[in-house]
């Protein structure tokens, strides 16, 4: 059974995967006025990852016994000055769920709740991962800087990405 700390961290966490889930929709609404498609999926698997890792601490928390409790999720921003804006904040958001996860696992280690470890172990790793693929981005879009014809390539090279379901834990 998951102790009371432990269960309203991941609460909590469950909370900020949704508003990144939200956040990463309204990006993705951002890009499809700008007519980037490419961008648009990027945005769009984006979006699918974070509600994997919502459901992923959802269904863990309800295996330990727990119960899942839903607040309200905050509006998320609506409009940036560029793509190289967006994936500014997309890094800088990223790098704060970083500090959030690490903050779980320390929750997990005082409360020496070993199987909330090793399942947060996955999320650890994948925060290494998320921060590499929007930082790769934003170098390319640094690099492009006012070359339409880059951001046009950019776009396209954005479109290939594709949504994997994550196995979680
Ligand atoms: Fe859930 O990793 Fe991004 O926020």
């Amino acid at each position: 059974m998951i102790n009371e700390k432990m269960e309203k961290a991941f609460l909590d966490q469950i909370n900020k995967e949704l508003y990144s889930e939200y956040l990463y929709l309204s990006m993705k609404a951002y890009f499809a006025n700008l007519n980037l498609q490419g961008f648009v999926n990027w945005m769009d698997v984006q979006v699918q990852e974070e509600h994997a890792h919502a459901m992923g601490m959802f269904d863990y928390v309800i295996e330990r016994g727990g119960r899942v409790i839903l607040e309200a999720i905050e509006k998320p921003e609506v409009d940036w000055q560029s793509p190289l804006e967006v994936f500014k904040a997309i890094l800088k958001h990223e790098e704060y769920v970083t500090s959030r996860i690490n903050a779980l696992m320390d929750v997990a280690e005082e409360t020496k709740d070993r199987a909330a470890i090793a399942f947060l172990n996955w999320y650890i790793k994948e925060q290494v991962e998320e921060e590499a693929n929007v930082g790769g981005v934003l170098a390319q879009l640094e690099l492009i800087g006012d070359d339409k014809n880059g951001l046009f390539a950019l776009d396209k090279e954005l479109a290939t990405r594709t949504f994997v379901q994550p196995v979680i834990g």
